[in-house]
């Protein structure tokens, strides 16, 4: 049976990668974690019990712990999911964002080199790369211009990836995925904040308490938003290609933060609902009524921001025969249903 190393299965993306894995492929899946103090297992849980499903521990920011796994494994697949994701946390730890990002790509692909050549890698890269965009919407020959650590380390990565291609006659490839969410979605990214937010506030409303306002940064920002489930059989469909070629996955069409606020409220169907915003700015507010439920505060405003990101996925559409199958307004309906219902 072939061998798939994927890290970050602990996170979003990572544990619905080898979902699809076990479901839809004869490979053994080698889930690498970090071990925290912390339980983060929950989007995996259900997986443990699978017998083509195993645990191994490495971390991206130390090398030899990569290696004795490649080393150990010697894997025909390895998808890296694993990163410092969160943009906003990059300023603050650049240094950081580089030595996992970055660095510990190179590491894999050193290692890869040795110890299994053949060995057919993935690793994640992003729509941040684009940045500061020129065009829309954004296609594979757009330039890198990235606005954070975060997509400096991404564009740093895919030049590894690139020239450890050449040099070596890897198999390594490097996609650019949009911004994808769902209900796994960390809480400190927007999308889930707002939902998990919008949740608290209808609880609240409904059992008649008090509540606080959802505090958000910039709402004008646009973001291509799909569903991640959607991109991990397109990464799946990249790495059985005959030759090594990256890919942009989005789902080509954008939305304002404010449009995804919104629509949240539409599907959380509070009662006696009736919204209005008013002023503009640091000054926008959100009303219920005569209640702010959203404002802006500043300090979630980032040192330099995107603010415009759209993809064109029609070459993975023709070349790969894939598609999307969640619609932007299904992905909101989905994460606000679901977190009514956790709560
Ligand atoms: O921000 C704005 C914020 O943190 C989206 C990662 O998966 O996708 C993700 O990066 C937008 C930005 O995601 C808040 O300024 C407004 O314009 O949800 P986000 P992101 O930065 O787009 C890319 C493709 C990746 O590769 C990344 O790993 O929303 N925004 N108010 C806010 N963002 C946050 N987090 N919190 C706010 O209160």
């Amino acid at each position: 049976m072939k061998k798939a190393i994927v890290t970050g299965v602990t996170g979003q993306v990572g544990s619905y990668m080898v979902e699809f894995l076990l479901k839809f492929t004869n490979v053994e899946v080698y889930g690498a974690i970090r071990r925290l103090s912390v339980p983060n297992h929950q989007h995996i849980e259900h997986l443990k019990s699978n017998p083509k499903f195993h645990l191994v521990e490495m971390d991206l920011g130390d090398e030899h712990s990569i290696n004795a796994c490649i080393e150990e494994i010697k894997p025909d697949y390895f998808i890296n999911f694993a990163a410092n994701s969160f943009v906003g946390l990059s300023w603050k730890m650049p240094v950081n964002h580089f030595q996992n990002n970055t660095m510990g790509v190179l590491h894999q692909l050193e290692s890869i080199r040795k110890h299994c050549p053949k060995c057919r890698y993935y690793n994640a890269g992003s729509s941040e790369e684009f940045g500061d965009v020129i065009y829309s919407p954004q296609d594979l020959e757009h330039p890198s211009r990235p606005r954070s650590p975060y997509g400096a380390s991404k564009v740093a990565a895919r030049q590894i990836v690139k020239v450890w291609r050449d040099s070596y006659d890897l198999f390594a490839v490097q996609g650019y995925l949009f911004n994808h969410e769902s209900e796994r979605r960390g809480e400190e990214f927007v999308t889930r904040k707002i939902t998990k937010g919008i949740a608290k506030i209808k609880q609240a409303i409904e059992s008649g308490n008090g509540f606080e306002p959802i505090e958000l940064g910039n709402l004008e920002a646009q973001r291509d938003w799909s569903h991640a489930e959607d991109f991990v059989r397109a990464v799946w469909l990249m790495l059985k290609e005959d030759k090594p070629k990256d890919y942009l996955l989005a789902s080509g069409e954008t939305h304002s933060v404010k449009e995804f606020v919104d629509l949240a409220f539409k599907y959380a169907e509070i009662k006696e609902a009736e919204y209005h915003w008013t002023g503009s700015g640091e000054e926008e507010v959100l009303y219920f009524k005569d209640k702010p439920v959203v404002k802006v505060n500043p300090k979630f405003y980032r040192p330099a921001e995107v603010e415009l990101l759209l993809g064109d996925p029609s070459e993975a559409q023709k070349d790969l025969n894939w598609e999307k199958s969640v619609s932007f307004d299904s992905l909101v309906r989905r994460m606000i249903t679901n977190d009514i219902e956790q709560l």
